[in-house]
């Protein structure tokens, strides 16, 4: 079974090292400010959504986004003319936290039905790249080309997005929650390691203070997909200095360069106001 029926089937793809050592030290580098600028919220802070604001974006992270090995990969599930999806930094957080299970478009929304169909498999990838070793994140392997099972359903309640909340660890702990979803397997990401997979299925992270989390999580869609669904217009508005001097960047890249054109021209069509009023305003850091 070749790659492609591999994501197709199961909803997502592990890249064992795909991230070498050099780069990843190098990252880790870039996470520093990103590291301080956690420390400052009093509130409990699970990730930072938009790393490539010039005030946070790193050298590091161009050359990750034009990894050969993952986006290679990427394109062979995709095609050649992936559009970007920004890119965010996954912390976990300061004190225990359940990210409950979840599909990130979940059953409540009327696209949903859609997006869980077979032929819809193909449409976006979103990844986990692990700057530091990383057991968070759980998964139902196949659950993205189906609906949800009556188990799963009892399971898990009232459909959700994704974040997450305190967990009182006094009746079952927040590994038990996780590995009693039916079929649920555990992602235990080690450095180095990329996880791309479909954001319909289900998944579920744990949160604990001791893990040091740094996870890379962006991905990449299809044109096909912003074009047909709403839910994949999701974070078209998170990143207004993508559109403004580029130059802070440096070389984008030979990978990410074409992208960012992309995901420029796909939020140009479907939210020129929000591209008019970024290019008006200066897009200053706010985060
Ligand atoms: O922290 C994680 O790995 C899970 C993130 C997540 O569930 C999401 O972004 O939808």
């Amino acid at each position: 079974m070749d790659i492609v029926e591999t994501f197709e089937r199961d909803g997502y793809l592990l890249i064992n090292g795909g991230i070498h050592n050099t780069l990843l030290e190098q990252m880790r580098e870039g996470m520093k400010p990103l590291f301080a600028w956690r420390e400052q919220h009093e509130k409990v802070v699970s990730r930072h959504q938009t790393i490539l604001q010039p005030e946070f974006c790193h050298r590091s992270f161009m050359e990750f986004l034009n990894l050969e090995s993952i986006n290679q990969v990427a394109e062979s599930i995709l095609g050649p003319e992936m559009i970007t999806a920004g890119l965010a930094v996954l912390f976990g957080t300061r004190e225990p936290q359940l990210c409950p299970w979840h599909r990130d478009f979940h059953d409540g929304k009327a696209e949903t039905p859609d997006l869980l169909k077979p032929e819809n498999g193909r449409l976006s990838i979103q990844f986990n790249g692990a700057v530091y070793d990383d057991p968070s994140l759980w998964v139902v392997p196949g659950s993205h080309r189906r609906p949800t099972t009556a188990a799963e359903r009892e399971y898990t309640g009232e459909p959700r997005g994704g974040g997450s909340d305190p967990f009182d660890e006094t009746d079952r702990t927040m590994r038990e929650v996780l590995s009693g979803m039916p079929a649920a397997i555990h992602v235990n990401l080690k450095a180095g390691d990329c996880l791309l997979y479909n954001p319909m299925l289900w998944h579920a992270a744990e949160y604990r203070p001791e893990w040091k989390r740094a996870t890379m999580h962006g991905g990449w869609k299809r044109k096909e997909g912003p074009d047909r669904f709403a839910a994949m217009r999701w974070g078209f508005n998170h990143n207004p200095w993508l559109f403004g001097d580029l130059s802070y960047l440096g070389d984008p890249g030979p990978y990410f360069g074409p992208q960012l054109e992309r995901y420029r021209q796909s939020v140009a069509n479907h939210f020129p106001d929000f591209v008019e009023n970024a290019l008006r305003s200066d897009p200053t850091p706010s985060q």
